[in-house]
């Protein structure tokens, strides 16, 4: 049996090892095994002071378990200071080798609205402010809304001008070719008066610099009592100066619509040279905008309107011819192929 002052040289010179081992101990993991290794349930510091209790002499084993008592209380105190020391240390390393916080942040890259989305906010505000009204439907479209009820039978020579999409297995069902199907159901849902204003996608079968087999229209419709093609006059003639600025004049051409009797090839006064003449307009001062006409009687009829007491005007304009003239785009496909450095360009 050790005396008690062996026991306490015992003792002094574990927590002395463990000491030592602890301060050079790099990581929590080497920190906590050491720990383990000496004040653990099976460490080095509680055997002895198991065994030193065991083999005292009974009035000696109060003394001894005190001994190895403020043993194990200085290993655990100092694997305490020396876990925080090593957490302090790790925290200023990060701290370190992360952001320098004086530096400026990185701008966020915002994304632009495509060039179409702002012609027809634009368009859509312009004619909100004559009273229009947005209207909107289906891309999948009924035969009827599409073609019969726009005066144009199954056997109407214009289905052939249009290259229609049709869904396969539905033959009563097409790809609108035109906007024109959303007033249609307008009519339908509601009697006159109406004025709205038609923006969307349409979908026919052309492909080329001009055309794409996606594209967007938007049309308006104005039907009441009492109007008349001197309306139609004043709502584009309004518009476009609205547009594409006060000094532009427009002129239209007599031309053939199945829906629309009398109808018009609208023209714009050359936005690029001002009706002086110039490449683009062919010389002629003039740019074709869109088509437009009164609302022929037998549209009425399909919708169930009286033609007798309501006449009306329509117009239609492709949006992006409207977005190349406004910012001298020359190929139609550029508002399709997703590039953003395009986009990038018109954000107002
Ligand atoms: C109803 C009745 C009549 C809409 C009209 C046009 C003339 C027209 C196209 C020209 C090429 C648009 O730019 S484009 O893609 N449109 O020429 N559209 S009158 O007439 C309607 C519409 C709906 C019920």
């Amino acid at each position: 049996m050790a005396t008690l002052d062996e026991l306490k040289q015992q003792f002094a010179k574990l927590t002395s090892d463990y000491a030592n081992l602890i301060a050079t101990a790099t990581s929590e993991q080497e920190l906590r095994k050491v720990f383990a290794d000496y004040g653990g349930a099976q460490g080095l510091v509680r055997n002895l002071q198991k065994h030193a209790i065991k083999t005292a002499a009974p009035t000696e084993k109060r003394n001894v378990g005190q001994l190895g008592n403020a043993a194990i209380e200085t290993v655990e105190r100092e694997f305490s200071a020396r876990l925080s020391a090593l957490e302090e240390a790790a925290r200023r390393r990060d701290l370190e080798r992360s952001v320098d916080l004086t530096l400026p942040g990185v701008r966020r890259r915002l994304g632009h609205l495509h060039p179409i989305t702002l012609v027809r906010r634009e368009l859509v505000a312009i004619f909100a402010e004559l009273g229009f009204v947005v209207a909107v439907g289906p891309h999948v479209e009924t035969d009827f809304n599409n073609f019969a009820a726009l005066a144009m039978p199954k056997d109407h020579p214009a289905r052939d001008m249009q290259d229609t999409f049709y869904v396969e297995g539905a033959p009563d069902l097409v790809l609108r070719t035109h906007t024109s199907p959303v007033q249609i159901r307008e009519m339908l849902a509601h009697p006159p008066p109406v004025r709205i204003i038609a923006p969307g996608a349409c979908y026919r079968k052309d492909e080329d610099p001009t055309h794409s087999p996606m594209f967007h229209q938007i049309e308006g419709l104005c039907v009441d009592e009492g109007v008349t093609f001197a309306d139609l006059k004043g709502v584009l003639l309004h518009f476009v100066r609205r547009y594409f600025g006060e000094t532009h004049r427009i002129r239209l051409r007599p031309s053939f619509f199945p829906f629309t009797e009398p109808s018009a090839e609208v023209d714009i006064s050359c936005v690029f040279c001002e009706g002086k003449g110039c490449r683009t307009c062919k010389q002629s001062g003039w740019i074709e905008l869109g088509g437009a006409g009164m609302v022929d009687p037998e549209v009425f009829r399909h919708v169930n309107y009286d033609a007798e007491r309501y006449t009306g005007f329509a117009f239609g304009f492709g949006l992006e011819r409207m977005a190349m003239l406004r910012y001298g785009i020359d190929n139609i496909g550029r508002f399709f192929d997703g590039d953003v450095r395009f986009a990038a360009q018109f954000q107002s």
